[in-house]
């Protein structure tokens, strides 16, 4: 039975040396993401906080997820092999199965009605003009009304009082079922789940085809059930050993003013309204961990998190174009705001890898605009080769093509808002960049454009020339 828990998986960063562990006074409100985003941008490194100033009996992870290796961890894969066991993995849904709540952590402590008080749950303020502590880790649990078919994504929740949150739903499965409920005119039930195993987080940002529960990808890439428990007060069921869920409802007619919030992009999400979400009862875990989800300037969680499900979507996606690519590798780049994507491929006719381009820029998930071809001698996680090919590589006349008036991400400020539409309707130029090679056999033009490496570059072990 593998840990499906998100204590599990920090315990495994910690032995593995990819975890920092601050016992000195932290604030949540002041100092916490700043310390959390400079462990990782410094030193590659989770950040467990253990003494939360103002909430004693919990703690703060922050940074968990932010690149491969980490994934590779919480897979129990090298991490050269996290896409590709992914989609293995992903093609065998694993129904949940129902565990008794006696069975369930996340029912050690059940607070209903005036006991919820969610001043009390460490929510961190994340980004300088966020206008105060958000929940952004909540994974959101809803059924179709029709169906009963659930659905999981995750929606920031800015913290309004004891019982109540901003809910953004942006226009995708989500808004799909909300509208249904509002057709009805009934308030959506739901249950947030924050502080679960890596994979049941994956899944809650990965969009599946319409009608799949995404609690069912999260069991095949664990490899078993995910094990869910009764919620209290709504006909919903939460992962079993989640650290914290809330339980209420989005009324179907009332919106507040929320944010702005530093966001995926990199910046901030423009101010405006959202739903609200109604909080009925809290569980908890009797020592529980808040999943403090880091947003804003790259690179964060979310980021990651994103560019990951983007990664193998866009990869399933690319590998039906023309009945099939030559792909090596594809890359959606957190540190640019998950707007581009980088992919490495093997063209085998002239023009193939302006075909895949056109298709990473119109996948399953909308936040990719600029998408880049490389070729197979190019490492596409390396900044520096992806620019020498975009000069070396390139022709900008012929090789870099532009979509004016396509749709784009909710989130892309420079992109227009569709007139009369909110700013999740947006619409902007996307681009395609082919950095490959011109294809042909004639390896006097190949030649042209290798990178002139020094001689005898491989045969060299620097440690026997060192002082
Ligand atoms: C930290 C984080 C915050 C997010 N915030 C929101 C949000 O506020 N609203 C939203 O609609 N999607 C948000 N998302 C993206 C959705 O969770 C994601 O796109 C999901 O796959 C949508 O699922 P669906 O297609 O099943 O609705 C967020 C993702 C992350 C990782
Ligand atoms: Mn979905």
């Amino acid at each position: 039975m593998a840990d499906q828990s998100i204590r599990g998986y920090l315990n495994e960063l910690e032995e593995k040396g990819e975890l920092v562990r601050f016992e000195k006074p932290v604030d949540p409100l002041e100092n916490l993401t700043a310390i959390g985003w400079k462990t990782y941008d410094r030193l590659g490194k989770a950040s467990l906080f253990t003494d939360p100033v103002g909430f004693p009996g919990w703690r703060v992870a922050n940074q968990i997820i932010a690149d491969r290796r980490k994934w590779g961890i919480a897979l129990g894969v090298d991490e050269q092999e996290v896409v590709g066991s992914f989609n293995d993995r992903v093609r065998s849904p694993v129904p949940t199965v129902e565990v008794p709540s006696a069975d369930a952590p996340v029912k050690q402590i059940v607070a209903r009605g005036a006991e919820v008080d969610l001043t009390r749950v460490p929510a961190v303020w994340t980004s300088e003009a966020d206008p105060g502590p958000y929940i952004a880790a909540g994974m959101a649990i809803v059924k179709d009304p029709d169906t009963g078919i659930r659905n999981m994504s995750i929606h920031r929740m800015q913290v309004l009082g004891p019982d109540r949150t901003g809910y953004l739903i942006c226009p995708r499965q989500a808004l799909r079922i909300y509208q249904k409920y509002q057709a009805r005119n009934e308030p959506m039930p739901v249950a947030v789940a924050v502080g679960a195993h890596p994979a049941i987080y994956f899944a809650s940002s990965y969009t599946a085809p319409y009608g799949t529960d995404e609690l069912t990808v999260a069991g095949a890439l664990l490899g078993e059930p995910v094990r869910m428990a009764r919620c209290e007060t709504v006909d919903l069921e939460v992962p079993a050993e989640a650290e914290l869920v809330l339980e209420g409802e989005i009324p179907p007619d009332e919106t507040t003013p929320e944010g702005p919030f530093g966001e995926g992009s990199g910046g901030y999400a423009m101010e405006g309204r959202t739903q609200i979400f109604k909080v009925k009862a809290l569980t908890r875990r009797s020592d529980p961990i808040f999943y403090a989800m880091q947003c804003g300037a790259p690179m964060t969680d979310t980021q990651a998190l994103v560019a990951s499900a983007i990664d193998m979507l866009l990869w399933q996606h690319l590998e039906r174009v023309e009945g099939g690519l030559d792909l090596i590798d594809l890359r959606c780049l957190g540190i640019a705001g998950l707007m581009a994507v980088v992919v490495k491929l093997r063209p085998r006719v002239a023009g193939q890898a302006k075909t895949a381009l056109l298709a990473a820029l119109s996948g399953p998930q909308m936040h990719p605009k600029l998408a880049i071809a490389v070729d197979e001698d190019i490492d596409c996680t390396d900044l520096r080769q992806i620019f020498w090919s975009l000069t070396t590589r390139v022709d900008a006349g012929r090789d870099i093509v532009k979509i004016p008036n396509a749709r784009t991400w909710s989130l892309d400020n420079i992109s227009d808002i569709v007139p009369g539409q909110s700013p999740m309707y947006r619409i902007g130029t996307k681009w395609l960049i082919d950095a490959t090679r011109p294809v042909g056999t004639d390896p006097a033009v190949r030649e042209r454009f290798e990178p002139a490496m020094p001689l005898n570059l491989d045969r060299i072990d620097l440690a026997d020339f060192l002082p």
